[in-house]
């Protein structure tokens, strides 16, 4: 008798154990940097449920990640673990010499993986098409955050972004975009640059900290792999991931703009399809509350289907965190045209001056490469504070 007891235990276990299993992989330095953030603020969950990996070309940044996140080193023959020097067709290539071992990293069973890269250098930028398109034809299900780089680190550093990007969304269920600008929206002026990267992963990390709590925690309405999987479903779609801290007293309309107007996403939450958003609060929340917010989220995305949780922790005095998650056929498609418009734009005014600059001046073959050796030298001395990794970029403060 007691073991069939024992037996029933067991099978509830293995029935909670098999909810969904994550991979969330990092790649690159700066994928590398969030990932690394994300495992510190996740170090409770089992690593049976959900773990972490940067890959990189650059041994030495992959030397200095947390014990949480697992190494991965990739294209030696290549890049002899130095990086690419930001040269994403190295990055691409060392990928490509790479395919059997990488193919390695998609073979456990994991029901989603989540790739987090910072578009605009070489590794992120040349590696991240070809991991997705992998586990593209391993049948897998897949999401991926992506920043793309600060419009002072050059034109063309974004064009190698947005270029990936176009390639990258081709093999994904959903993906996100942040645009590392976007930080001037939420950080002060005088902020300096490695601890606005650090505002931002850790605001980034905040998100998917909420999905995988709504994903992982028991809830009083839960929501589980299967709406996870309902919200996800299908190739080339918008993510929009966000949260929103209040407290239960507070204001509904700040709650639900905190919660539909990220600060760091590009686009608006708007005629989203598919829509889950979690509540944890300390006590039973106020059917008020949730159909307002729910009224909001139809308000903006008339046509969405709505999945909601709710979930209680006694740690959470009056506290209230909201997280959701939503996607949609095409609202990234207007920002990436207009910007695409705007780098366009850029170019033929470019080219104009050029030509005006051609029948006035007139420069010496000299001269241009004079200027291009000074450009070339700021951009390096600009860049170099990439390669120093995030935990040496906080105590650099
Ligand atoms: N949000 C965020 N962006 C970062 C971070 N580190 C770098 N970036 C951005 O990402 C771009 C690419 O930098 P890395 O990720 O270091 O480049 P990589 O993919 O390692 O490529 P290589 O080092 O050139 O081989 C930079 O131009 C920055 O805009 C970070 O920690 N967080
Ligand atoms: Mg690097």
């Amino acid at each position: 008798m007691k073991t069939k007891k024992k037996e029933i235990k067991k099978e509830a276990e293995g029935d909670t154990a098999k909810k969904i299993r994550i991979r969330i992989i990092g790649i690159g330095g700066g994928g590398g940097n969030i990932v690394a953030e994300l495992s510190k603020r996740l170090k409770d969950f089992s690593s049976q449920k959900v773990d972490f990996i940067a890959v990189n070309t650059d041994n030495q940044a992959l030397k200095s990640l947390p014990k949480t996140v697992k190494g991965f080193s990739f294209g030696n023959n290549i890049t002899k673990g130095l990086g690419t020097g930001r040269n994403c067709e190295i990055g691409e290539k060392a990928a490509r010499e790479d395919i059997e071992r990488i193919k390695e990293l998609f073979k456990e069973d994991r029901d989603l993986y989540i790739f987090v890269s910072s578009l605009g250098g070489g590794t992120g930028t040349g590696a991240t098409p070809v991991l997705v398109k992998i586990a593209e034809e391993m049948g897998l299900n897949s999401i991926g955050i992506f920043t793309l780089p600060f419009s002072f680190e050059g034109k063309k550093k974004m064009d190698a972004a947005l270029k990936s990007l176009e390639v990258i969304k081709e093999s994904m269920n959903a993906h996100m975009v942040l645009p590392n600008e976007k930080i001037f929206s939420i950080a002060k002026e005088e902020i300096s640059f490695s601890d606005a990267l650090n505002l931002l992963n850790s605001r980034l990390s905040e998100s998917l900290e909420g999905l995988l709590r709504t994903v992982y925690m028991p809830g009083l309405i839960n929501i589980d792999w299967a709406d996870i999987r309902t919200i996800i479903e299908g190739k080339r779609k918008t993510a929009y991931l966000n949260f929103a801290k209040a407290k239960s007293t507070s204001n509904i309309e700040e709650i639900t703009k905190d919660l539909l107007k990220s600060p760091v996403l590009e686009y608006a939450f708007e005629n989203a399809e598919n829509v889950m958003f979690n509540v944890e609060s300390d006590k039973n929340l106020s059917l008020q509350m949730l159909s307002s917010i729910s009224e909001k989220i139809s308000e903006l995305s008339p046509d969405a289907r709505i999945i909601f949780g709710l979930m209680q922790n006694p740690k959470f005095k009056n506290d209230i965190r909201i997280t959701i998650l939503a996607t949609a056929e095409e609202t990234i498609e207007k920002p990436l045209k207009k910007k695409k418009k705007k780098i366009i734009k850029e170019k033929t005014k470019i080219v104009k001056e050029e030509k005006e600059e051609d029948i006035e001046v007139r420069k010496s073959a000299l001269e241009i490469k004079e200027e291009e050796m000074k450009s070339k030298e700021k951009e390096d001395e600009e860049e170099s504070i990439y390669e120093i990794p995030a935990f040496l970029r906080k105590n650099k403060k």
